[in-house]
């Protein structure tokens, strides 16, 4: 085996091991996910994510947010792909590396800039900031930052699906050094034994921190993870767009008709640091090179090229649209008030604790 240098190992004769790498490998098809409308709006949703994101890494330079922020910038088509399977109803829960999954499910824009200016206007109130995002109306539960902690509590949303007779699906996004985490496997196992509605989807960005997942593992399997549980795993190039959400639709339509969980590994790499607004650093530690190629399978510009197949090259006014809309949203964000300093111990206790 050798590995290619953006990281995914190779076959001899230069197959990518379980993978449909590679720009413009998913073929085009006559469903929903090749029409103009559908990519439109996909691209639509993953430019606000990287114009969200790059005014808040503005922000961070600046000093002017002052929680840590993990950005998302490179693996946009993993949010946009997933969410456009999803109906309002099913609900979606995250990690530390977020705002991506916030947005494509439809969390306020100007909510989550408040939240990690600290503004009482944030999502969370300007308690959690970029870490502890929720907006449970557009079926956002929660992120949090201990890695994979989310994980076991999709499948407890997934259980109150299932005892409600309804047909909600829950989405657990977590990343590759999540699956190091042993409740991630009971999740699976849980979620396998009651045949419950969750997908679990991991997004491999080859790294946890700054260590490569060869440094963790023997072998480069994530998508196998789910098999010892009995939950089928499928490998997807997590920055085609539409390879995403043609995967999570059948995983997603599936556990719906009762056909129980399954596992998404979405093959991605972030752009910029672990966290903090560098570019491919982690406290001081680069990265071996990779981020030269992941550029050119910038998921954005995939699907501007499948666009330019059928006919539609101007982007230019609607992503005038998006920035737009991310500077007035920065705006009156900025403009909200800080929580009050009495108040710091609001929500923190129960009232039954406080009692004497
Ligand atoms: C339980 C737990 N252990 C360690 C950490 C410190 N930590 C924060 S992010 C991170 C890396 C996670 O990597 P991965 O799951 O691949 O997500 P990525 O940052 O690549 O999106 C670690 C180890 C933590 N927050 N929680
Ligand atoms: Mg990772």
């Amino acid at each position: 085996m050798s590995t290619s240098t953006c990281g995914i190992k190779e076959l001899p004769g230069g197959t990518p091991a379980r993978d449909e790498a590679g720009p413009a490998a998913t073929p085009f098809r006559a469903d929903g996910a090749d029409s103009p409308d559908w990519l439109l709006q996909r691209w639509g949703v993953m430019l606000l994510i990287r114009r969200a994101e790059e005014a808040i890494a503005a922000m961070v330079e600046a000093g002017e947010v002052r929680c840590p922020c993990h950005l998302y910038i490179g693996q946009e088509a993993v949010a946009a792909g997933v969410a456009a399977a999803l109906t309002p109803s099913d609900t979606v829960w995250g990690g530390h590396r977020s705002h991506g999954h916030y947005l494509a499910k439809g969390g306020s824009l100007e909510k989550l800039f408040a939240e990690v200016l600290g503004r009482t206007s944030g999502c969370s109130g300007g308690r959690g900031g970029s870490m502890h995002l929720a907006s449970p109306e557009v079926g956002i539960f929660g992120t949090v930052p201990i890695v994979a902690g989310t994980v076991p509590l999709a499948v407890g949303a997934a259980f109150a699906s299932r005892m409600r007779g309804g047909k909600d699906v829950a989405v657990a996004f977590f990343g590759d050094g999540a699956l190091e985490e042993g409740h991630l496997h009971e999740s699976l196992n849980l979620a396998a034994v009651y045949r419950l509605p969750v997908l679990f989807v991991c997004e491999n960005n080859l790294y946890s921190s700054h260590l490569h997942w060869s440094e963790r593992r023997v072998a480069d399997n994530l998508d196998l993870a789910g098999e010892f549980h009995s939950v089928p795993g499928t490998r997807v190039d997590g920055n085609d767009a539409v390879a995403v959400y043609r995967a999570a639709h059948r995983a997603i339509e599936g556990a719906r008709r009762g056909e129980g969980p399954s596992l998404l590994e979405c093959r991605t790499f972030r752009w910029r640091g672990h966290v903090g607004a560098g570019w491919d650093t982690d406290v001081g530690v680069a990265r071996r090179g990779e981020l030269a190629e992941w550029l050119n399978r910038d998921p954005l510009a995939r699907v501007a090229e499948r666009l330019a197949v059928l006919g539609v090259h101007d982007l230019a006014a609607r992503e005038r649209v998006v920035l737009n809309r991310v500077a007035d949203a920065v705006a009156r964000a900025r403009a909200g008030a800080s929580p009050d300093r009495g108040r710091v111990l609001q929500h923190v206790w129960a009232e039954a604790a406080c009692a004497p």
